[in-house]
């Protein structure tokens, strides 16, 4: 008889814990709200999309379009200036293990300007260009290995402190996050890793989209782009230098990103369709899960809290999410026929896993269209039980995180679809 009690108290207090900082959401299943997703597969005038040809040629472009006016905002095309420095080359790092390269994006032809630091490990024999994962980080470059010779980031850091904003990184954090990062699983399977830090790409705090990348665009509106489309267009310029790199096989970029760098890594993937895999890893909110269901973090709450994550339009879906023309479902559906992975975490509940799930498994209907199977079951699978076809899915035990379950997985949907 104790036995049960006891851990009925403990789970009390576990999910007490869990839900502590944020209450005021909805964290139980009976109390979402009944909704009605819009059609993918519907025209913005309400025609049927009966083809192939008629998502690919004229559909996927609207829901871009949507997504683009509603949600992440507009962003610039690719600078004519763009160029890249091979920083630095090491075919002898990690102990013999890794090449590792170090290269410098700018953005504009000034090496002064606004820039990004890309970190490259490959595999140390190259016969022919490898397959990359392309992951952003959310510390530094030299936050994800613990090696000495990565450049320490001399840009914006995350508060340390109330009101900080504009911390510079100290050797101190070098490694922190390498539990994050399955470097060597990566290397040894074959794999290359690419990894930029956000915060070249644009600091993550509310300045009125002065810093970063934002300064490269002067005409703002309500639908420009906000701090997540600044990460996805980062990413696409960090594809632009993999493109040139002849180590590369650029045509094989998966591209992974966690919690909010996750909802960027999916809008980067469903506006570039040079993503050959695309991963989403506890991207929750603005990212994998529903917004309709409305279940831990809300449209509200996310525009409250990071008021320059999305485009100003966004806010009108406060408190009225069934007005968007769109769900994250329709996200997902913009990396069709590509191969999709969207991982979740039981106890990451402000995230909305089971949000996450259903949004991969209707964004199946265009995967279908297309001539793929999308997720190819309609109910959750257990924990650890993951689900491989052209959509991928798992609920990891645990908390939000990356851990190297998750990597394993992404590597095991990799070599599926590529044939490893
Ligand atoms: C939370 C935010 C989430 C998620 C997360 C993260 O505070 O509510 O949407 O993005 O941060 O990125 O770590």
């Amino acid at each position: 008889m104790r036995l049960p009690t006891m851990l009925c108290a403990a789970s009390v207090l576990a999910a007490a814990a869990a839900f502590a900082q944020r209450p005021g959401f909805n964290y139980d299943e009976a109390k979402v709200p009944s909704y009605k997703l819009p059609n993918p597969l519907a025209f913005n005038n309400g025609e049927p999309v009966r083809s192939p040809a008629d998502w690919t040629n004229r559909r996927r472009a609207e829901v871009l379009a949507l997504f683009a006016e509603h949600v992440y905002g507009r962003a610039p095309a690719r600078p004519e200036e763009l160029h890249f420095d091979l920083l630095e080359q090491d075919d002898n790092a990690l102990d013999g293990k890794a090449r590792r390269k170090q290269a410098a994006v700018y953005f504009t032809a000034d090496k002064q300007g606004p820039r990004m630091e890309l970190l490259l490990y490959l595999p140390p024999e190259t016969a022919k260009p490898v397959p990359v994962f392309l992951a952003p980080n959310f510390g530094g470059n030299h936050t994800i290995h613990p090696d000495p010779a990565i450049r320490l980031s001399t840009s914006w850091m995350r508060a340390q402190g109330a009101g900080v904003v504009d911390h510079r990184a100290t050797e101190a954090s070098r490694g922190t996050s390498a539990g994050r990062w399955a470097v060597d699983k990566i290397l040894e399977r074959g794999y290359g890793l690419a990894t930029v830090y956000y915060g070249d790409i644009d600091p993550d705090f509310d300045d009125g989209f002065q810093n970063g990348v934002h300064q490269l665009d002067a005409s703002r509106d309500s639908g420009s782009w906000g701090s997540l489309a600044a990460w996805a267009w980062g990413l696409s310029r960090a594809l632009d230098y993999l493109e040139t790199d002849a180590d590369i096989d650029s045509g094989r970029v998966a591209l992974m990103g966690h919690s909010r760098l996750g909802k960027a890594a999916l809008w980067a993937g469903a506006a570039d369709e040079r993503f050959a895999i695309v991963i989403s890893n506890d991207s929750g909110c603005g990212g994998a899960a529903l917004s309709r269901r409305r279940f831990g973090e809300t449209v509200k709450r996310i525009n409250t809290s990071f008021p320059h994550w999305f485009n100003d339009n966004f806010t009108a879906y406060n408190d009225n999410e069934d007005a968007l023309p769109v769900d994250q479902h329709m996200l997902l559906a913009l990396i069709a026929p590509r191969p999709l992975y969207v991982a979740g975490a039981k106890e990451d509940l402000w995230a909305d896993p089971n949000g996450e799930f259903l949004s991969a498994m209707h964004a199946g209907a265009v995967y279908e269209l297309l001539g793929e199977k999308g997720l190819g079951v309609a109910r959750r699978p257990a924990v650890e039980q993951p689900i491989m076809n052209t959509v991928g899915y798992h609920l990891r035990k645990g908390k939000h995180d990356v851990t190297e379950y998750d990597w394993l997985r992404y590597l095991d949907f990799a070599d599926m679809h590529w044939g490893r």
